[in-house]
């Protein structure tokens, strides 16, 4: 009830702040009785200084069933694709040229109408970044997840398509906040051809405009201000209420309303956090939580070397 509430007020996307750890891991979850450990050739392993924690989180994977799994820019920052906000690298410290009130303007809805131009610029040099980019290492790990029946649903606030290029069956993954494949209008949301949206911004560098009511049309990712797509409001109760465990790659969780999604699921259930920045996971009634610090591909290498898999 209460996130039915939650989700009616803060579906349109919104910017939020958060930059704290959030990590409670009970003495009992520390030590390294896992299962999986047992199957660990050190050697190859080597020297990660999360290793015990590693230990503890395979062990979770290995007798979970339904995992739910969140993902953000940093999941794709291996495959060439910078983030948002990693400070000098990501794409907000990089928006000077143009002129921005403030850096996510870019991607909002009402700006978009009035200045379509940044966006258009903007788009060119992403596409191409995206079109180049390959599955990273973790795309391969979640695959694996589904390949072990493990997989309940990734919610993806990426718009890379990359889960999907490494073989994840669609149906498991939800694109929060869209995708390339299709557009519409800014305005009246009619439809228009991808096809010619995107040979107008990306070969003639033009801004593609509405046959019906004459706004600028967009590809369908979501901008701030504007709704998620109605699959993630039809799935996110019953596949947070189904979780056996919550998996977060790569994400500052700024962005509502998928930063709400851990916590979403059951206190009672154990959260996984692989990230290069402790982020507040939210509802402090957690106390199974996890922060594996570092470079999300690093740490799922050594999970799966510690099942085995
Ligand atoms: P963000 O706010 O830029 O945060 C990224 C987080 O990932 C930061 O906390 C980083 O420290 C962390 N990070 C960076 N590299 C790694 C790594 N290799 N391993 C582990 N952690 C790492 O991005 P969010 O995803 O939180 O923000 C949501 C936005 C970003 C969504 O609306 C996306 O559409 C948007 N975005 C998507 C892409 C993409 O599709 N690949 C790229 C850039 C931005």
């Amino acid at each position: 009830m209460l996130k039915a509430f939650l989700l009616f007020f803060l579906l349109p996307l919104l910017h939020v702040s958060r930059c704290f750890c959030h990590e409670s891991v009970p003495p009992s979850e520390r030590d390294s009785s896992c299962p999986a450990s047992s199957r660990i050739n050190h050697d190859d392993i080597g020297e990660n200084p999360n290793l015990k924690k590693l230990e503890s989180v395979a062990r979770l994977i290995d007798e979970s069933q339904r995992i739910l799994v969140l993902t953000g820019a940093g999941t794709s920052v291996a495959a060439g694709i910078p983030d948002f906000r990693s400070p000098g690298i990501g794409l907000y410290d990089n928006l000077a040229k143009y002129k921005l009130p403030y850096a996510e303007a870019v991607f909002d809805v009402n700006y978009y109408r009035e200045n379509p131009y940044p966006f258009v610029a903007l788009c060119r040099d992403m596409y191409l970044a995206l079109n180049k980019a390959q599955p990273t290492l973790t795309h391969y790990f979640l695959k694996a997840l589904e390949n072990h029946n493990k997989l309940l649903r990734i919610y993806t606030q990426n718009i890379d398509g990359l889960d999907v290029r490494a073989g994840i069956s669609p149906r498991k993954v939800i694109e929060c906040h869209g995708h390339f494949r299709t557009a519409s209008c800014s305005k009246c949301w009619k439809a228009a051809p991808i096809d010619s949206v995107l040979k107008a911004i990306l070969e003639d560098g033009q801004v593609p405009i509405c046959e019906a009511c004459g706004n600028p049309v967009k590809p369908d990712i979501t901008f701030f201000g504007q709704a998620l797509p109605a699959i993630f409001s039809d799935n996110i109760e019953p596949d947070t209420d189904k979780a056996d465990l919550l998996l977060v790659f790569g994400t500052s969780l700024n962005v509502a309303p998928v930063s709400l999604i851990p916590s979403f699921v059951d206190p009672d259930i154990p959260r996984v956090l692989f990230n290069r920045d402790p982020v507040d996971m939210g509802n402090a009634k957690h106390q199974r939580d996890f922060f594996v610090e570092g470079d999300c591909d690093t740490n799922v290498r050594t999970v799966v070397e510690l099942l085995g898999w």
